[in-house]
């Protein structure tokens, strides 16, 4: 592969072990919700000589001498994502999705101050207050769930309980739940309780900037997002916010909460944000969730119960409750198979998260292969085979799948 070259041989070794990997995608079918298959131009700026240099601070107010070109492809990447975003400020800096939102909580909580957010087992993440991470031991959280016969946000219940609890911020923006967010509905809620409204989008953030999924940026104080996720950029994170919060922000970044930057990636997501920019990532966006869509209705009508009864995003849950076979079971034969996805918990959960109930698809990955509607039916085909009839189509669906994954090749130009 050419952009191995030098590692084979510097290292056989870990280039062996790269390759490897390259090929496990190449022949694997990925459907993790959370992940993506960034471009080649991705990876050659996440790869680029700009991880050498050290800049702490921000453009034009740097710490180190030597930032004219790190100054240049920083500020590159703000503009871009305003522009692709609408927002009034973007710190680019975070380095992950975990240091986003703990940078985001700093900008607006003290230590101790009680937020509200989706509970992790309903499909909250743990930096959105559970009690195994610095989010749910660092400040007081109050959880809101889901109504538990529709399986989708309660309004009305939020609403309530935010006047008991009365939190300092509310959380919004999810990493299991298939349908549209009502940001508005959370901003009404954040403005009769004087809270701030924080939305984490990095699942949905690829939706929302290709304009398949609405926009929190008119009512959020504060957005948060990963850039690998539908938004098919490097493995990084960014803040957004409004103007009156751009200080608080940059100074919970830095020097709160990071030291240098990482500009080889800041590079890579100028070039993520710059994709998306064009107008076949609208393309792109609108298809992801006409695929997620297809999926749902055909593993429907195969008979299986979809958390929620479907989905608006590129996201789905497969409710395996009252069934022998659990979502790790599940979880472990889809991969036997080539495909690739997880188990997740579902409402009603009865075990423990390491097995859970359900399995958690993505159709991010598939369309960024090119697969389109008749594809999403055929692997959902495959996929009920796997749950229900595992030993007798095994080896045919094995088959069925590479053949799948080297038609649509994850990256054409390595052979
Ligand atoms: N771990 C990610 C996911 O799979 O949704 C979220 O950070």
């Amino acid at each position: 592969m050419f952009f191995l070259s030098s590692l084979s041989k510097t290292d056989p070794e870990v280039a062996r072990i790269v390759s490897s990997e390259v090929k496990r995608q190449q022949t694997q079918l990925g459907m993790i919700a959370s992940e993506n298959y960034c471009s080649l131009a991705v990876l050659e700026a996440n790869g680029s000589v700009l991880q050498n240099k050290y800049s702490e601070g921000y453009p034009g107010k740097r710490y180190y001498a030597g930032n004219k070109f790190i100054d240049e492809v920083e500020s590159l990447c703000i503009e871009r994502a305003k522009k692709l975003f609408g927002v009034e400020h973007a710190n680019v800096q975070p380095n992950a999705g975990s240091a986003a939102n703990m940078a985001a909580y700093m900008a607006l909580l003290e230590l101790g101050d009680k937020f509200m957010g989706l509970s992790l087992s309903l499909g909250g993440h743990l930096t959105h207050g559970s009690p195994y991470n610095f989010s749910g031991k660092w400040y007081k959280v109050s959880p809101y769930a889901l109504d538990e016969k529709t399986e989708t946000l309660d309004y009305d219940a939020i609403r309530k309980l935010a006047i008991q609890e009365k939190p300092k911020l509310i959380e919004c923006g999810y990493t299991a739940y298939p349908r549209v967010i009502d940001f508005k509905a959370f901003r009404e809620i954040c403005d009769e309780v004087g809270a701030f409204l924080m939305a984490d989008i990095a699942h949905i953030a690829g939706l929302v900037a290709g304009g398949a999924h609405p926009s929190p940026v008119p009512f959020a104080d504060v957005v948060t997002t990963t850039t690998h996720k539908t938004l098919r950029g490097p493995r990084s994170a960014i803040i957004m916010c409004r103007e009156v919060h751009a200080k608080a922000v940059d100074k919970a970044v830095f020097p709160g909460l990071q030291g240098g930057p990482l500009e080889h990636s800041i590079a890579a997501k100028a070039v993520c944000f710059h994709e998306a920019l064009q107008p076949s990532f609208k393309d792109y966006a609108k298809q992801v969730v006409k695929n997620c869509k297809v999926l749902a209705g055909e593993l429907m009508s195969l008979g299986c119960k979809l958390v929620s009864d479907g989905t608006d995003n590129h996201l789905l849950l497969i409710d395996l409750t009252g069934r022998t076979i659990t979502g790790k079971d599940a979880q472990d034969r889809l991969e036997s198979v080539g495909i690739v996805c997880n188990k997740n918990t579902v409402p009603k959960e009865t075990r423990s998260p390491f097995i859970a109930s359900g399995v958690r698809l993505g159709s991010a990955c598939l369309t960024t292969r090119g697969m389109r509607e008749s594809e999403m039916k055929e692997v959902a085909r495959l996929i009920v085979d796997t749950i229900d009839k595992f030993d007798e189509t095994k080896a045919k669906t094995s088959a069925r799948v590479l053949e799948l994954a080297k038609q649509f090749p994850v990256y054409p130009e390595l052979k």
